[in-house]
């Protein structure tokens, strides 16, 4: 009986357990471009042309080696434009009794799939370090989740930056060694840029034809779009960007959107490079002695604690997840995430290098775009909804606990413990954008005050009832409960005037 192997947009992985489970001799490997996709999210060109370039060169790597693969091209005038209508089409036309398919990383697409008159055959995603059923196993009677408890437990199931019992040099974490401050002088490497080839071109004018209304610049498009492009900016990142990763890892400058990061996750996230590859060329580095353990540890953290970290929250917390809004927040979204003129220079230069690149760096997602929003009091559905559609690498597993768990509070605590806010101060001190600001981030009040700082204080007054009880936050609210309630006073009124204007619609 003939099967029928459904292999998704983010599953260009030759190990996959789908493509394991089949046989080449008698199943039929379908993969198919539909507006469903393209649309369930408003994403950015880039987005789109990298996911059907990558698409399109997987399936003829398949097909050179002897699969028989069916590929629907987004204009091809049969196409049904949804996952399940290409199914039940290519399952008609090669009699095939059966789905097999690795488990989506989205409960949308696994709900689509679970609703077919069909059998489908899901096969858990041994791709990632933890299976959904580890983490569960992990999860179970826990308070609470933790991310750095997870990463030392991912750490000694997998061996990675181990001696033994214990983590190498000594310690789990050397964050204490990162996060600097980056001078505008530093020395960084260039980031590896592709040329589009004739299947990449191809694709570009498709999505140039149907997609130009969508936030962001298609060209110039600069991502690699296969396996061999991927690992080409792997051993890039490796060899020069990660000796200095650790130690400019939070740090943000104007004219440079990249600075020492990797620049790998839409590769990991597509299928185009394994985790357990890339956290081994970075182990294999340090022990080689070409990298600082600081930074191979604070990188390998990103992928083996967060990234899996995220992920085992995302399916463990179900399908309700992306609905949440602990703070009950419900401003919309301004127009600057959008590109309306803001005068703040910081979320200027953050989306305008986002609508160039469909890329930000972690800090900049999170302290600037991010650190906003949540400030702000914007809804967080509207937050989510952008992060998913603006960046290259924005796929749900992972683009929800970030935005709505690690930045928005919006689960209420279950990825991080407090909320990630801060005033100007923190942008300031890891940035050059404040120089070129017409907002002064010295002023917390008046006519120029930065509006971080006035908000800042909004947010942590609004929400006294929840935080000023947090242990990691009663410092900050001492101090504000130190000051004079005229101060306090004139804050919150200049705050809210400020918030009025955003609603209005100003270019403040
Ligand atoms: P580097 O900083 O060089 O890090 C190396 C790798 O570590 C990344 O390639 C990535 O795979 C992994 N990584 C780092 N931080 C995280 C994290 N917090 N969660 C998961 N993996 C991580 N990452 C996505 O892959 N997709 C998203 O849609 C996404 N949305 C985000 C939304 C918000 C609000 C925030 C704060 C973060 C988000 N991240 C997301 C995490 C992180 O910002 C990106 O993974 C990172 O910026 C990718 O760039 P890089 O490859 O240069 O990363
Ligand atoms: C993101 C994306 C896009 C833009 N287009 C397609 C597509 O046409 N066909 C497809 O199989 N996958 C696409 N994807 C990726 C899916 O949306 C992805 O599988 C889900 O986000 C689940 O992780
Ligand atoms: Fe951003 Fe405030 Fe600095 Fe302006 S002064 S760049 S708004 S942090």
């Amino acid at each position: 009986m003939v099967r029928l192997v459904l292999v998704l947009g983010d599953q260009l992985t030759e190990a996959l357990p789908a493509l394991r489970a089949a046989d080449p001799a008698r199943d039929v490997v379908m993969m198919a471009e539909v507006m469903a996709e393209a649309t369930y999210a408003r994403h950015h060109p880039q987005k789109i042309a990298l996911f059907f370039a990558a698409m399109r060169k997987f399936a003829a790597t398949l097909q050179a080696q002897g699969w028989r693969v069916v590929y629907s091209p987004l204009d091809d005038p049969d196409n049904t434009h949804t996952i399940p209508g290409e199914v039940m089409r290519r399952a008609a036309e090669h009699g095939a009794a059966e789905v097999v398919v690795t488990e989506p990383g989205e409960w949308r697409l696994i709900a689509a799939l679970e609703a077919l008159p069909l059998p489908v055959a899901m096969i858990a995603d041994d791709r990632f370090f933890c299976t959904r059923a580890e983490f569960a196993d992990w999860a179970q009677g826990r308070k609470e989740l933790r991310m750095e408890w997870f990463y030392r437990e991912m750490r000694r199931r997998s061996g990675v930056l181990m001696e033994g019992d214990s983590p190498a040099g000594g310690r789990w974490n050397y964050d204490t060694e990162n996060r600097k401050p980056a001078a505008a002088d530093l020395f960084r490497p260039a980031p590896v840029e592709f040329q589009p080839d004739e299947t990449t071109e191809a694709v570009l004018w498709l999505v140039e034809l149907h997609f130009s209304n969508n936030f962001g610049n298609l060209h110039p498009f600069r991502w690699a779009t296969d396996r061999v492009g991927a690992l080409a900016a792997l051993d890039h990142f490796i060899t020069h960007a990660l000796p200095d990763f650790g130690a400019t890892q939070d740090a943000m400058l104007a004219g440079d959107p990249v600075l020492n990061h990797a620049l790998l996750s839409p590769y990991l996230n597509l299928g185009l490079l394994t985790p357990r590859e890339v956290v081994a060329a970075a182990e294999a580095a340090w022990r080689a002695g070409r990298v600082p353990i600081a930074s191979a540890e604070g990188f390998i953290r990103q992928i083996l604690g967060w990234r899996e970290f995220v992920r085992g929250v995302y399916f463990h917390e179900g399908p309700g997840y992306t609905a949440r809004n602990a703070l009950g927040h419900g401003r919309a979204l301004p127009g600057a995430y959008w590109g309306s003129a803001t005068q703040m220079a910081c979320l200027a230069q953050v989306v305008g290098q986002t609508r160039d690149r469909a890329y930000a760096h972690h800090i900049q997602r999170l302290m600037v775009a991010g650190n906003f929003a949540l400030l702000a009091g914007v809804d967080p559905a509207q937050v989510h909804a952008w992060f998913l559609s603006v960046y290259i690498d924005a796929v749900e597993w992972v683009e929800a606990p970030n935005t709505l768990g690690m930045s928005q509070f919006a689960d209420g605590g279950v990825v991080g413990s407090k909320p990630y806010v801060s005033s100007g101060a923190y942008i300031d001190r890891m940035s050059d954008y404040c120089a070129a600001c017409a907002y002064r981030v010295k002023d917390r009040t008046g006519p120029r005050a930065c509006p971080f700082n006035l908000l800042y204080w909004h947010f942590l007054h609004r929400h006294r009832d929840r935080f000023a009880r947090n242990p990691r936050m009663g410092a900050i609210y001492a101090g504000w409960n130190r000051r004079p309630e005229a101060d306090r006073t004139r804050l919150l009124t200049e705050a809210d005037a400020w918030l009025a204007r955003l609603d209005a619609g100003e270019a403040v």
